[in-house]
């Protein structure tokens, strides 16, 4: 026989059992579980329950830079019109960031999660074949801290 008080009720088992809790006053998340038959003067064998509010964890995607690689045959100004197309950036910045690529070798045009940056990266090469500029666009992961 299994005894087990809950508050000011007295519920008495034969067979296994399973407990479900509803902890309604928040401010106090403890319940004690009291086994064993007072009455009886048994010892308490049970146990306290003890709720926490936990947030739930909602983890950042990964994200993925999109770059820009330089060659030696794009114009210039097709670079600029990729990046206002496809970046949606204003004619300055989109200078700013041909003119990085160009003396730097490479550099950053948006940062994405993953479905943004791969059809992206996509698109920019295919309208760089079709128009026929060795344009090269590539999709680097962005390190996590
Ligand atoms: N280097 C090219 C030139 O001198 C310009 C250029 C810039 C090409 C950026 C590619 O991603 C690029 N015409």
């Amino acid at each position: 026989m299994l005894i087990v008080r809950v508050g000011k009720f007295k519920l008495e088992f034969n067979s296994e059992i399973e407990l479900k809790f509803k902890i309604t006053d928040t401010n106090n998340p403890s319940t004690r579980i009291r086994m064993g038959d007072e009455d009886e003067g048994e010892p308490d064998r049970g146990f306290t329950v003890l709720a926490e509010r936990v947030k739930p964890e909602l983890k950042k995607p990964p994200m993925y830079k999109v770059v820009l690689l330089n060659d030696d045959y794009t114009p210039m100004e097709f670079v600029v019109q990729v990046l206002e197309i496809f970046f949606q950036m204003n004619r300055e910045k989109a200078t700013q960031i041909m003119l990085a690529v160009h003396t730097v070798g490479k550099a950053t045009c948006g940062i994405y999660t993953r479905d943004i940056a791969e059809p992206k990266s996509d698109q920019v090469n295919e309208f760089a074949q079709q128009t026929h500029h060795p344009l090269v666009s590539d999709v680097e992961a962005v390190e996590e801290e």
